[in-house]
């Protein structure tokens, strides 16, 4: 049967169910939608429908932590209203050295600084799932993060007899190979649900239009309004209770820098 609206993960549909193979009538609306701009950077793709909360799932290392990476999908949640939480997978390949950088990204994002929780945790040990599985219970969430950080091992630790594809990383670069090819929705236990996704190399904004980039950031909303000047943008304005806030430590230096990066990209 035509319909206009290719389904997405985690929608919800009307199907005839008479034949082998269900046709799909009608898609029902969609809330808590995932989007980022496509590769081709001309259109606007869903990652998922129906979601209550994103899951960037990334690592210290192998692969390499990227604040690029976690901005843009933070600021791809946050301009369609849904929460989000930092995963950091992987912990068990951290020693004494990473600590530094755990501490620097736990100073960027925790919740009492940018409004996010953050969940160290290890598919190896174990470490921090079972608080995360809390955190997620009663939800459908969505994984999105780079290719290699553990998606798909973290919904295999939660569901063993699950039949995916966990791939190896490239030895030169401590990326991954691309393994998971379309987004899966996998229940978990109580009515919990999580949706695996392939990894990204970017997660593409430009679907938010500059002058909603600064709505995007959870920690400036205090201030805005704030400013001597109404349309203020918080780039190089005198006045500005945004960069005076960044200044007195209360906004992280690095999340103000990737808020300067994606005003000056839609410069160009
Ligand atoms: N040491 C360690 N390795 C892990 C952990 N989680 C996953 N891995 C390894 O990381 C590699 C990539 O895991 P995947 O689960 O396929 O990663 P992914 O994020 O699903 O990757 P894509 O499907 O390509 O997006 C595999 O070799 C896993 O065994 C972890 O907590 N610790
Ligand atoms: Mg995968
Ligand atoms: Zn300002």
């Amino acid at each position: 049967m035509y319909h206009e609206t290719k389904p997405v993960t985690g929608d919800y549909a009307v199907a005839v169910t008479t034949s082998d193979i269900p046709l799909v009538e009608k898609i029902l609306p969609r809330t808590g939608v995932l989007q980022r701009t496509a590769s081709t950077g001309k259109s606007t793709q869903i990652i998922a429908a129906n979601v209550d909360m994103v899951l960037i799932v990334t690592s210290i290392k192998h692969p390499e932590f990227s604040d690029g990476f976690v901005c843009r999908a933070l600021a791809g949640a946050s301009w369609k209203d849904l929460a989000a939480v930092i995963v950091l997978n992987k912990m068990d390949l951290c020693d004494q050295q990473d600590e530094v950088l755990k501490s620097r990204i736990q100073a960027t994002y925790d919740r009492e600084v940018t409004g996010y929780p953050l969940f160290p945790i290890s598919c190896i040990t174990g470490r921090g799932t079972a608080e995360l599985l809390r955190h997620i219970s009663g939800m459908t969430v969505v994984m999105t993060g780079p290719s290699g950080a553990g998606k798909t091992s973290l919904v295999k630790y939660y569901n063993p007899s699950l039949d995916v594809r966990i791939g190896s990383l490239n030895p030169k670069t401590s990326k991954g190979k691309h393994t998971t090819v379309a987004a899966r929705l996998i229940p978990l236990e109580k009515n919990t649900a999580v949706i695996d996704t392939p990894g990204l190399r970017m997660f593409s904004i430009d679907h938010i239009p500059r002058n909603d980039i600064q709505f995007c950031f959870p920690e400036f909303r205090n201030y805005l309004g704030e400013c001597r000047f109404r349309d203020c943008l918080h780039l190089s304005e005198p006045g500005c209770a945004v960069k005076s806030a960044v200044e007195r430590g209360s906004i992280s230096k690095i999340r103000y820098g990737k808020y300067i990066n994606f005003m000056n990209e839609k410069n160009s």
